[in-house]
Parts: structure tokens; sequence; C-alpha cells
């Protein structure tokens, strides 16, 4: 069975880039923007059991919008992303919750992600924590896919998936002993057809 983590947030946020730089470890600075949505696939080894994760890349752009509706229904988590560079990008935060809210159909976990860490902050921390206190979003992680390590985004999506697995193997539990690898076949696991 395969586990589904969604990736949303406004058009230009970096949805696209980070997941090239969790895949691929790349940075582009031109990037097109993606039409509908986009899928790709890694496996991670927990406790040595294998999990199949699939990435679902959505695009920002609201003419989209209707395309990408169905693929909220069963995801297991939720990477909203805004542009720590784009204050609007964070303005819309609500309006991405609501989506999520109204198109989901299961308790899934939400990780809400400020993109752009190596840019100008336009939002201050203060303003992240108090919109993370009052909504359901469960974890703040804060990356850049420019950065020339990219580990932040590694460590995010390691921690997004770490979560799954643990859920999937005991939805109550949350030992902070399981280990967990992601498979050095990530890269070669990807699987980029694209959907729609
Ligand atoms: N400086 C900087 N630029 C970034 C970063 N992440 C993405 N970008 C740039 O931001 C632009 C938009 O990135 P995309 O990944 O296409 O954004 P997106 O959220 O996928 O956009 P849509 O597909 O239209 O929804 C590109 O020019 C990227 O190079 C980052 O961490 N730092
Ligand atoms: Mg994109």
């Amino acid at each position: 069975m395969s586990h589904k983590i969604l990736v949303i947030g406004d058009s230009g946020v970096g949805k696209t880039s980070l997941i090239q730089r969790f895949i691929n470890d790349e940075f582009h600075t031109y990037v097109q923007g993606t039409i509908g949505i986009e899928f790709h696939m890694f496996k991670v080894n927990l406790n040595g059991k294998e999990y199949k994760m699939q990435i679902w890349d959505t695009a920002g752009q609201e003419r989209y919008r209707a395309m990408t509706t169905g693929y909220y229904r069963n995801a297991h988590a939720v990477i909203l992303v805004f542009d720590l560079n784009n204050a609007e990008s964070f303005n819309h935060i609500r309006f991405w919750l609501g989506e999520i809210s109204t198109k989901s159909n299961r308790d899934c976990t939400i990780f809400l992600v400020g993109n752009k860490a190596d840019l100008l902050h336009k939002i201050t921390r203060k303003q992240i924590n108090q919109l993370v206190e009052k909504t359901t979003i469960n974890q703040y992680h804060e990356v850049s896919a420019n950065s020339s390590r990219g580990t932040d985004v590694k460590k995010l999506f390691n921690t997004v998936a770490n979560l799954i697995c643990i859920n999937a193997e005991s939805p109550k539990s949350n030992s902070p002993n399981s280990s967990l690898e992601i498979s050095p076949s990530a890269k070669v696991e990807l699987d980029s057809s694209k959907c729609c």
C-alpha cells in the first residue's frame, strides 16, 4: 500500500523546487509552473519494513484548482508551503487550510512549510507561531530548496515519512525509538509520470 503526501500552496512558493531538491538534489532558478498535478514516488524503511510514499505536487494556480480537488482525498499528510519572502502567500494559508478541511476525507497531518529561507523573511516567527497555535497545523518547518546541501528539505520529508509510517504501524503510538531509513534508491525509485 502506498501512502499519500499532498503538497499544496500558492503558485511560485517553491513546491516543485522542494520536491526536486529532495528527489534529485537539484535546484533551478527557472521552473515551469506545474500544470494540474505531478506524481513522484519514494520508498522508506522503518524497522525493517518497507513503505511506499507518493508525493503529489499540485499546481498553485487558481485555474487548475478544480483538477486538484480529488487529490485531497485519502492524503495521509499535507505539506502546505508558503514563501517566507512573500507575505501574500502567508496570508493565504487559512484559505489552504479551508481547502484541506473541505476536500480531505481523513485525519491527515498538516505540515506548514516556510520555503525560501535563504531570502529576506517578510513574516516574523511570532506571526507564524500564532497561526500554528490557532489552527489545525501540526508542525512547522523552515527550509530552502536553494540551500546548497538541501539538508533541511531532506529532514522535512524524512519527518513526514516517519510520522506516516509510525501512524500506519500503530495509529496511537508515537515511538521515539523507531529508526527510519530513506531508501538510497529514493532517486532510482522516482516515478515522475505525470497525471492529468
Ligand atoms: N531563492 C529561492 N528561490 C526558490 C526557492 N524555492 C523555489 N524558488 C524559486 O521560486 C520559483 C517558483 O518555484 P516553483 O517550484 O516552480 O514553485 P511552485 O510552488 O511549484 O509553483 P506552481 O507550480 O505554479 O504552483 C522558481 O523560480 C524557483 O527557482 C528557494 O528556496 N529559494
Ligand atoms: Mg510547481
